[in-house]
């Protein structure tokens, strides 16, 4: 599989990294040489939450002898940690989403007015899950309505969080018998934190029951609110051509990188830099244009929404930075290396902060404001064509790209398999259920410089697609996916298995669908619970034969999402180690208590094969469970036909993008 002797799989990553060594600078893939993880607090056995300690629990016998000084046993500083870092990974996702909330309600009232309602079916589509009656409303009436009920989700403290009765019904049952519904999304992060204090909860199982509950503030909260917001102030996104690659900077124009999560402001930019005002400025300092590159789960974003080439996800951020052509990068928050302001020093390349909660020392800071979010975006560009005249030699000049389709929303997918009249999952249900495609993989999550990036997310998307497993992809897997080429109709010919290739060609789609940014995960809630609704694989989404995996994982935020996988119902694995690896105990609940409580559960498997392994005996234990045709490469039951690609394009030539459902 991965050739041990690379850092990345990325060719093009690659070659800027041997370019770095060979110009004594330094990134991230050395510094995780150099630096190794303390086997202590790497395997969740040290509890730093008190001034007593830190208390390090090890030793022979660990799991029940050892003690902090507070008498909490090895289970309990685990679970305490674990549950610590989902707490905080849900307070990103859903601190971003309250951010879009309120940028939806200032779009509605007119304070902020470069933003405006793009969506509005989806809007009263969602005004209708929420209760909010719309008759007779303008659509900024709605919005406000719908905007401040979101925000109220945040710091609701009774009840139940609005977006739960979205899960099929029986799921619905489960997280009320096992009380995992979730009030508000911050009352459920504030009460996580509150509980891994010192001296509060110390029973390790009642602390992982916890852990699925944030989460569920995250997946059907947080990740969702965002998701939804998101396709309503920029549009519902719809697949895109476009291009994969760090190779994607242009030696003639201004290179601007648009990095990290909100994509408030990057939107704005994208609409910037197509003003002549800009244009003009730009080749009044000497470039042929502006150049926009997207970076992380912003690329996702804006790949997904306008086609704006991507440079790759989290590991590729310093490597962008020294190929000496990136004018400027624009961060905002999560994911942001503050090892790019350092790399920055070498080169021209300016680092523009422009959240208050998000600044780095050595970088410019501009401060986004959504009353004016336009011209932020305008002095954003200026700053970077400014830049432009101070370009020099320097730096890692690779041109090489791939070519990638992306904009895979829940919508599309509907959309895809029916058109505007027909819409509906029963296509892929009835693939499924006649063994042309065995089950659906979703691979997510970060890179990860302890692994050679991308190496398992590309593996395991090629093999899953050689046994006929579809495969969504979200965050930094996606980016992976896009940069080895995956992401196009032609691959589903040249590399997915005969079942899976004849969808594909049927619909006209990759066999790797890009469904986003990490928020987007909710995208796979959703689908999930549209293909339990469509009938035939279950009543439940830990019926369907489906697994989600994070093979080269980080960040808290990934083990957030890993937690409303599993709460949801699925059988979730992440790669590389377990950061509870010390507690036999916890390693049992995650795996055997969460299984038996909610269907789902979550293993660490370090070895790719044998998550591969895992994943497909997963999925063929659930065909055989729902008693669907046995799964054999090539063979194939009776199904409903699907439509043509002619019939297709009928279809979309009378449906306008915004009228998808
Ligand atoms: Ni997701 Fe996006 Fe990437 Fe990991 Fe970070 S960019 S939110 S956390 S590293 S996938």
């Amino acid at each position: 599989m991965a050739d041990k002797t690379i850092k990345s799989a990325d060719r093009v990553a690659e070659e800027i990294i041997e370019w770095a060594e060979g110009h004594g600078l330094e990134t991230a893939f050395d510094r995780a040489e150099r630096l190794h993880p303390c086997p202590i607090g790497h395997s969740g056995a040290c509890c730093k939450i008190c001034f007593m300690g830190p208390c390090r629990l090890v030793g022979p016998d660990a799991e029940e002898k050892a003690a902090g000084v507070c008498g909490a046993t090895l289970p309990v500083v685990s679970a305490r940690n674990f549950l610590r870092m989902v707490a905080a990974g849900t307070a990103a996702h859903s601190d971003h989403a309250r951010d879009m909330a309120f940028t939806l309600l200032e779009a509605a009232t007119g304070e902020a007015p470069d933003f405006k309602i793009k969506d509005e079916v989806k809007l009263r589509k969602l005004a209708g899950i929420l209760d909010i009656p719309t008759d007779g409303k303008t659509k900024e009436i709605i919005a406000k309505e719908v905007a401040e009920k979101i925000i109220s989700q945040f710091g609701q403290q009774k009840g139940e969080l609005a977006f739960i009765r979205r899960a099929p019904k029986k799921r619905q049952e489960v997280w009320r018998k096992w009380g995992l519904v979730p009030r508000g999304i911050d009352r459920e992060v504030a009460e996580a934190m509150h509980r891994t204090n010192m001296g509060v909860d110390q029973d390790p199982e009642n602390l992982m029951m916890a852990a699925l509950k944030v989460s569920l503030a995250d997946g059907w909260g947080g990740c969702m609110f965002s998701t939804d917001i998101t396709d309503i102030l920029f549009g519902t996104p719809r697949p895109r051509r476009s291009q994969a690659s760090i190779g994607i900077m242009k030696e003639d124009e201004v290179n601007v990188v648009v990095h990290g999560h909100e994509p408030t402001l990057a939107e704005m930019v994208v609409e910037a830099a197509q003003e002549k005002e800009m244009l003009d400025y730009a080749k009044q300092k000497g470039a042929k244009g502006i150049n926009l590159v997207g970076m992380c789960c912003t690329a996702n974003e804006v790949l997904m929404r306008h086609g704006i080439p991507t440079a790759g996800g989290f590991l590729n951020q310093e490597l962008a930075v020294m190929t000496g052509l990136a004018e400027a990068v624009m961060v905002d928050v999560q994911c942001i290396m503050p090892a790019i302001a350092q790399a920055a020093k070498k080169f021209h390349t300016k680092i523009i902060t422009t959240s208050h909660k998000g600044k780095m020392i050595d970088a410019v800071h501009v401060q986004y404001d959504e009353h004016r979010a336009k011209e932020v975006a305008r002095q954003v560009l200026r700053l970077a064509i400014d830049n432009f005249a101070n370009r020099t030699a320097e730096g890692s000049r690779v041109h090489e790209t791939t070519p990638v389709i992306a904009g895979f929303s829940h919508e599309y997918i509907d959309y895809m398999q029916g058109g505007r009249f027909r819409a509906s999952f029963r296509p892929l249900n009835d693939a499924i259920m006649a063994g042309r495609i065995r089950g659906v993989a979703g691979i997510v999550g970060c890179n990860n410089p302890r692994i050679a990036q991308d190496s398992i997310h590309d593996y395991l998307a090629e093999e899953f697609i050689k046994n006929d497993v579809l495969v969504v992809s979200t965050g930094c897997g996606a980016a992976a996916c896009a940069k080895a080429g995956f992401m196009t109709p032609e691959t589903a010919l040249e590399k997915a298995g005969p079942g899976l290739r004849e969808v594909c060609e049927a619909i006209g789609i990759p066999p790797i669908l890009h469904l986003g940014a990490c928020v987007d995960n909710s995208r796979i809630l959703t689908v999930a619970t549209h293909m339990v609704n469509e009938g035939g694989l279950g009543d439940d989404i830990s019926d369907l034969p489906a697994v989600g995996i994070a093979p080269e994982w980080m960040s808290e935020k990934a083990l957030a999402i890993g937690c409303y996988f599993v709460a949801s119902g699925m059988y979730v694995i992440f790669g590389s180690e377990s950061p509870v690896e010390a507690s036999e105990t916890v390693k049992h609940i995650k795996r055997n208590v969460w299984e038996e409580r909610v269907g789902g559960k979550l293993e660490f498997v370090a070895d790719p094969d044998e998550i591969l392994k895992k994943s497909l005996e997963h999925i063929d234990k659930k065909r055989d469970a729902l008693k669907l045709r046995k799964y054999e490469p090539g063979r194939f039951g009776v199904e409903r036909k699907l439509m043509s690609m002619a019939d297709r394009r009928k279809l979309e030539a009378i449906a306008k993008p915004h009228e998808i459902k």
